[in-house]
């Protein structure tokens, strides 16, 4: 019995010994190709990553050319303007925002762009004079702002101790090198220009300067800037010494009036003498017209221009900081100083 089952159980086995091999055969393809598989579809997919990221940085790029296009549109509006005309005001054709869908973008993709005249603003740069030494009369002037703001009047001193040459500290709230190393990490006083505002939350709180920096701004040279009157705030215009809450109210009762009816702004600052506040103060404070004079002006030569672009997925936000030096010849030159992605 046994001899008649030994010769059909050996083919059975090698019948076995076959189909397991085809079947490891089998299994290792199956292997194989997902491997295969995988492999492939994470190369494709690192591929679509790829494409995607530089389509990134080519849209960015894009809207970067499209952002410095703004700057020349802004540089050229304020060349042209100042062909035409010696004043600037709120009315004139630069200081009107303009916005285009951008050229082969993607439905809803914008350009758009505006201009600040940032002699309307505080100039920090002011505080110290070209001899490093700290100017009184544009320190109380800031003090008088920083009130205005409900701000602690002390920031000034912090702000002129940081742009002055000496490392000795003004008054009782002013701070120089001895504080900033005491903190971790430690740095010092700049001890010259400012050439950014944002270099102010090395000095103040971020709080304090969120407060401040709409009315203030950081002018390039040691020359001081004078405010121009038909482009400042409130808040800037009631910082100057001797003007009353109620002088400045006249004054911009005035402006809104040149504004509406006769879309300019004062022509000259000796206009606003003519005002019943103003001529009060001409004749009772032998020294404001001289002080009136050497602190403002009717004209402006520093501007900040905010150009912002989205093409697809790229998007850019530039500010510059543009000069503008004009001549009685005629040969006005307007540049850009500054230029950052971001803040100014
Ligand atoms: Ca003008
Ligand atoms: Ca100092």
């Amino acid at each position: 019995m046994s001899n008649g089952i030994r010769p059909t159980a050996y083919p059975v086995t090698g019948y076995k010994t076959a189909s397991s091999q085809r079947g490891i055969a089998l299994i290792t393809a199956v292997l194989i190709t997902a491997l295969i598989s995988i492999i492939a579809v994470t190369m494709i997919s690192e591929q679509q990553l790829d494409i995607r990221r530089t389509g990134n940085i080519l849209d960015r790029a894009q809207a970067l050319q499209f952002a410095l296009g703004m700057e020349t549109i802004a540089l050229l509006a304020l060349r042209k303007d100042a062909e035409n005309n010696k004043t600037d005001h709120r009315m004139e054709d630069w200081g009107k925002p303009v916005q285009f869908p951008a050229p082969d973008g993607a439905e809803g993709d914008m350009i758009s762009g505006r201009i600040e005249d940032l002699q309307g603003r505080f100039n920090l740069n002011n505080l110290v004079g070209k001899d490093g030494i700290i100017d009184t009369g544009q320190l109380q002037q800031f003090k008088r702002l920083l009130i205005e703001l409900d701000l602690p009047p002390g920031l000034a001193d912090r702000v002129a101790d940081w742009i002055d040459s000496d490392s000795t500290p003004q008054g009782m709230d002013g701070a120089e090198d001895g504080e900033y190393t005491r903190l971790d990490p430690s740095y010092r006083a700049g001890n010259t220009l400012l050439v950014s505002p944002t270099e102010l939350l090395l000095i103040m709180t971020g709080e304090e300067y969120q407060k401040l920096e709409k009315f203030i701004a950081v002018l390039p040279g040691r020359k001081k800037t004078k405010i121009n009157i038909n482009t400042a705030s409130r808040e800037v215009l009631a910082s100057l010494d001797y003007v009353t809450a109620a002088d400045i109210d006249e004054l911009l009762k005035q402006r809104e009036q040149l504004e509406k009816q006769n879309n300019k702004g004062f022509d000259k600052i000796s206009e606003v003498f003519d005002l019943p506040g103003f001529k009060t103060l001409k004749s009772k404070q032998g020294k404001f017209e001289k002080y009136l004079k050497d602190n403002c002006d009717v004209v402006s030569n520093f501007f900040l221009a905010s150009a912002f672009a989205q093409f697809d997925k790229g998007e850019v936000r530039l500010r510059s900081l543009i000069q503008r030096t004009t001549s009685k010849k005629k040969t006005h030159k307007v540049y850009t100083v500054l230029r950052t992605q971001g803040d100014y």
